[in-house]
């Protein structure tokens, strides 16, 4: 039997598992990083020791990497309603003969911007173990926060070809994942997002509590846990039964 078809425990479910690291990136680290989330640095050595376990079929890690006029970028947009956080604009969906579609957007700092040091990686993450990376929000007309899709639920790649390099759904299904292990920041954006998709992709969906930092910490993390649940996405912990069977593949 090969480990891409191994069953689990309880004898007759597949369970192949994949592991998303989302947007370790400098912008979104303290002290530097333009968008930076509280403790968002702090998450790395618990995301090293996730990516050093063996029985990960794949590991993959996402780049939020932007246009330099994205649309989510405040300095995009002329004032005065153009204020990082608070203020939104209206997007449209890029999808052809979809454009009366239309979404609020809200802005940010500007942040990874494709090829900066605000996009990359940062050095405490073991890049050694990542087996492919994903770049997203290339788009400059349409957010993504999910590496499945952008903000209007586009994942074709026809419609998704310029948001994004790699189709995440097929580089998984290619693998036979089952099942979804999900670390990184933000908690209550990037992650929240992919893990959402990831159930909607067809793959069970798992984030790593301890392994994520939310943009508004706290109350936020509570309401997106809710949100999270709601959409079929479990929360787990590092140490709990889900990673052990995990670290129990051989
Ligand atoms: C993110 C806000 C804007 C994230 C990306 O990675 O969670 N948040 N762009
Ligand atoms: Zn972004």
């Amino acid at each position: 039997m090969t480990s891409s078809t191994k069953t689990d425990v309880d004898g007759d479910s597949p369970f192949v598992p994949a592991l998303i690291v989302v947007d370790m990136q400098e912008d979104f680290c303290p002290p530097n990083g333009s968008l930076a989330v509280q403790e968002g640095r702090s998450i790395a050595s618990l995301v090293n020791s996730l990516l050093a376990i063996p029985g990960f079929v794949v590991r993959i890690a996402t780049q939020d990497f932007h246009p330099p006029d994205h649309i989510s970028f405040a300095k995009t947009h002329p004032g005065p309603n153009n204020r990082p956080f608070e203020s939104f604009t209206e997007m449209k969906n890029p999808a052809p003969g979809r454009e009366s579609e239309t979404k609020p957007q809200q802005l940010w700092p500007e942040h990874c911007v494709a090829g900066t040091h605000g996009a990359s990686i940062i050095p405490e993450i073991d890049t050694s173990k990542i087996d492919l990376y994903v770049k997203k929000g290339m788009n400059p007309r349409v957010e993504m926060y999910s590496a499945f899709g952008d903000a209007f639920g586009n994942i074709d790649p026809s419609v998704t070809a310029k948001s994004v390099d790699v189709d995440i759904k097929a580089a998984l299904a290619e693998k036979n994942v089952t099942d979804v292990f999900i670390v990184g920041i933000a908690g209550d954006y990037c992650v929240k997002f992919t893990a959402i998709d990831a159930v909607k992709a067809g793959f069970k969906s798992w984030v790593i509590e301890e392994g994520t930092k939310c943009v508004v910490p706290g109350p936020g993390w509570e309401k997106t846990k809710e949100e999270l649940r709601a959409s079929g996405v479990s929360i787990v912990t590092a140490d709990g039964p889900e990673v052990a069977k995990v670290k129990s593949r051989t």
